[in-house]
């Protein structure tokens, strides 16, 4: 079986205490590969080699950093396919999805940052004739970067190819639950001519290997994302050490639909944003808020297209759901699943689990599902759910369906459908999130500022943001 290693120091190498967990292929229910089970000691070489690469690698001119990183992005691009194959049997997506969004995407993270840092400026003010400032933004230093399962190299490398960019060296965790393409990035980084503890990554549980980074004190930065709960440890942590922490966490997002919208270009966007990936991305539209007025024709178009969405074999290029991600997450759904239904909720369609045939029988696979009839505030429509569940509310006017959008704990991204655009901007302005799509949905930008508010995280990333989080400001003051 398939022995992944850490990578410390450009070398793929086994865990100190020679320990490995095992790695599941969720469409089979099966172990299909062995991850390092790292601990403390591991975390302590990463940084230890990345500490010694940090002065060589902050003082390489821009265009040499956008070089490497370049070779990185296209040797991506070349291995699209491996990639793409990997992160399915990892994760349970489809092939086609992993194809078509996770691996380009990690490709131009690494492509968006390179070339970013090539028109980088620092801001300079003057005084007139009394002087002027000048502001240095310079790497922190060592980078913790700690990522989740759902999108795995998406992820990872939208916090690494920046750190990496501003000329930070990168102890870097992926999830313990997906850790493949993360593996397959490090012998990437070696072919690539990477040097030498630039970047490190060390695989392994969050409460080992996670914590150790978050504590270390030769670690000023972290960067997560992941559950909120996770977030308020890690917080807790590094808040009396006083690192800079960004928090990319959880959301219960509003996809909100107003009578006069675009009906067929809704209804196709909201399949995709309510079941793409199964439902395991933080941005999936999980309450469905209509105007009155569309909800009966809403709800029999939307059940129609819903039944007719495959649920099989990730590899098959007929299936749109895949594989949820591991047992433990599957059960977690199918109990929200069955507290919906103690709170009074009608699933309209779905609500099973599904057993597919063959080699596939021990998978663990969830029907999509549809639920109407709940409180707007009950545990259903207040807690994230994460996989193809979404409920659908009623709404009268407008200060009544902000009122129950803004109810949750959570604010990281809402949509709006409607031809109204006066309406739309009013109510993009109202709706406490952290982004807002108008008649679209995950239509991305990698310059705009992206996270959430409340629970949803602390802090922005993308664009200058990234840059600037993964650098520190130094103010120059001269007096002339
Ligand atoms: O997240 P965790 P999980 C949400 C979603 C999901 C829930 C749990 O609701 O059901 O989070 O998912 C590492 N110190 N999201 O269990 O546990 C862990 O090893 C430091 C939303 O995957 O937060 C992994 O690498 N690190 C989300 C990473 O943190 C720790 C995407 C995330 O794991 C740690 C995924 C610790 N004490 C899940 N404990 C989004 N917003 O995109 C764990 N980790």
């Amino acid at each position: 079986m398939q022995k992944l290693q850490n990578y410390i120091d450009g070398r793929l190498v086994e865990p100190a205490s020679k320990e490995y967990i095992d790695n599941y292929d969720p469409s089979k229910g099966e172990v299909y590969s062995l991850i390092p089970d790292s601990n403390e000691e591991d975390v302590n070489r990463a940084v230890n080699a990345a500490q010694k690469a940090f002065p060589a690698w902050s003082s390489t001119s821009v265009e040499k950093r956008c070089e490497i990183l370049m070779r990185i992005s296209s040797l991506i691009e070349q291995n699209l396919d491996k990639l793409a194959n990997a992160e399915s049997k990892d994760n349970g997506k489809p092939v086609s999805l992993a194809k078509a969004v996770d691996i380009p995407r990690a490709a131009t993270n690494f492509h968006f940052f390179a070339t970013a840092i090539l028109h980088y400026a620092s801001e300079s003010h003057s005084m007139g004739d009394l002087g002027f400032n000048y502001t240095l933004r310079e790497p922190v230093g060592v980078a913790g970067c700690i990522s989740p399962w759902n999108l795995p190299l998406y992820l990872f490398t939208w916090k690494i190819a920046p750190a990496l960019a501003a000329g930070n060296c990168v102890v870097a965790k992926p999830s313990e639950v997906t850790p493949m393409t993360a593996y397959l990035l490090s012998e990437i980084c070696i072919e690539a001519g990477l040097p030498n503890g630039v970047l490190n990554i060390v695989h392994g549980y969050g409460n080992k290997v996670g914590s150790s980074i978050t504590s270390h004190p030769d670690i000023p930065l972290i960067s997560f994302t992941g559950g909120t709960k996770t977030g308020a440890e890690i917080a807790k942590i590094a808040a009396p050490m006083f690192k800079k922490l960004s928090l990319e966490l959880g959301g219960k997002n509003p996809n909100i639909i107003f009578e006069d919208c675009d009906f067929d270009k809704m209804i196709d966007t909201t399949i995709k944003s309510s079941f793409s990936n199964q439902g395991e991305i933080c941005l999936c539209g999980s309450r469905i808020f209509l105007e009155k007025g569309i909800y009966e024709k809403f709800k029999t178009e939307f059940v129609t297209k819903t039944k007719n969405l495959v649920v099989g074999d990730p590899t098959d290029s007929k299936t749109n759901l895949g594989a949820i991600v591991s047992e433990d997450h599957m059960n977690k759904i199918l109990s929200y699943i069955k507290l919906a239904e103690e709170e009074g909720g009608t699933i309209l369609t779905g609500g099973n689990q599904v057993t597919l045939q063959g080699d596939h029988t021990n998978g663990w696979y969830i029907e999509p599902t549809i639920i109407q009839g709940l409180p707007y505030d009950c545990r259903t429509n207040t807690e994230e759910i994460f996989g193809p569940v979404v409920t659908l509310i009623p709404f009268d006017n407008e200060d009544d369906l902000l009122m129950m959008a803004n109810s949750t704990k959570y604010g990281l991204s809402a949509t709006i459908w409607t031809e109204n655009l006066s309406r739309a901007h009013r109510i993009a302005a109202r709706v406490h999130v952290g982004i807002v799509w108008i008649n679209c949905w995950l239509l991305r930008d990698l310059r705009t500022p992206f996270g959430g508010v409340k629970n949803s995280g602390v802090g922005r990333e993308g664009g200058v943001e990234a840059l600037r989080f993964f650098t520190e400001p130094k103010n120059i003051c001269l007096k002339l």
